[in-house]
């Protein structure tokens, strides 16, 4: 018996052809942006993937099936749903054998990214390391992931509301690749650079693409993480953002979010207290990883080639 996967039409001739595919996730429309924002940028993501030349496969759980690639309806009704699971690791297979239908984080995504022959996946940020992780224990599975399944993730760096010292610790124990693109310093987000230096960095996609594929050669478990600036005239600077971090952290902390809801939580009440400044930024940052990432994606299949 094999991986319950349906195609969509598109990525079904993509893998025929051995044409580049780039990878999106499911929880950032559902559990990451308001709806009709999420679809938007779920349908716009697709065609800038698109229009670099790659074709997009939007990944989610539906009917029982891993769906790599979804209809206009199905992106909808999943941008409009509002008792979707979200899916890490842990809760793959349950949701997959009861039939629900369910969203599927970056852990979740690299497992079905992979399972369909994808390299490349494209979000906004990564899970990583909870502030005050000595004590909640909470870590993102999206880190333990990047250190054993294969996928070059392409993210603005981890969402800020983490502890980002402590998420790049653990991905350098974790043997993950961090590269930032384009700069020296780690990226926040919705800002440009977290004062942190990224423990790699590259100019270019063939760059990029030689050293996933270097990897492959040498047989190492795990991923690597591209780590992309937004862009300048999006970024919301760190003297601004952080307040609103400050207080949304406060209050998850006095109401007790735990587990699955701290980041889902921590992002709505950000978007509220900036007056939906962090949800352009959150749109502006998934549109240019989706570049990258379908720039990344050609380079891998040109290098390839034998
Ligand atoms: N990036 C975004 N918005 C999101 C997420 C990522 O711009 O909502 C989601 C991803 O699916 C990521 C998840 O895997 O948040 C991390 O959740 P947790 O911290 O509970 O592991
Ligand atoms: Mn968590």
């Amino acid at each position: 018996m094999t991986a319950p996967l349906t195609f969509a039409p598109e990525v079904a001739q993509a893998r025929r052809n051995g044409q580049p595919v780039v990878a999106l996730e499911s929880t950032i429309i559902t559990h990451g942006m308001p709806w009709p924002q999420n679809l938007e940028t779920a349908l716009n993501a697709e065609a800038e993937v698109r229009s670099c030349g790659a074709v997009p496969a939007t990944i989610a759980v539906m009917g029982g099936r891993i769906h790599i690639g979804l209809t206009g309806d199905e992106l909808e009704s999943l941008a409009r749903a509002k008792d979707v699971a979200k899916l890490s690791r842990a809760d793959l297979a349950a949701c997959l054998a009861t039939g629900a239908t369910g969203a599927t984080t970056v852990a979740a995504t690299m497992i079905a990214a992979h399972l369909g022959g994808i390299a490349v996946f494209a979000t906004g940020g990564i899970g990583g390391v909870h502030r005050g992780a000595e004590s909640s224990f909470d870590i993102s599975a999206d880190l333990h992931e990047l250190a054993r399944t294969p996928l070059c993730v392409v993210a603005a760096g981890a969402k800020a509301i983490l502890d980002l010292p402590k998420t790049l610790e653990v991905l350098e124990t974790l043997g993950v690749p961090v590269i930032a693109h384009g700069q020296r310093d780690f990226p926040a987000f919705w800002s440009r650079s977290s004062d942190l230096p990224a423990p790699l960095s590259m100019e270019s996609p063939d760059e990029i693409a030689a050293a996933h594929l270097m990897r492959r050669r040498l047989g190492l478990s795990g991923g690597q993480l591209v780590a992309n600036p937004i862009p300048q005239d999006a970024e919301i600077p760190r003297a601004e953002i952080d307040p609103a971090i400050e207080t949304a952290l406060a209050e998850a902390a006095e109401g007790h979010i735990a587990a699955k809801s701290v980041t889902p939580f921590l992002l709505g009440r950000i978007f509220e207290l900036t007056g939906g400044r962090s949800l352009d930024a959150n749109i502006a940052l998934v549109m240019n990883n989706a570049r990258l990432g379908a720039r990344i994606a050609r380079a891998i299949v040109a290098q390839d080639r034998p």
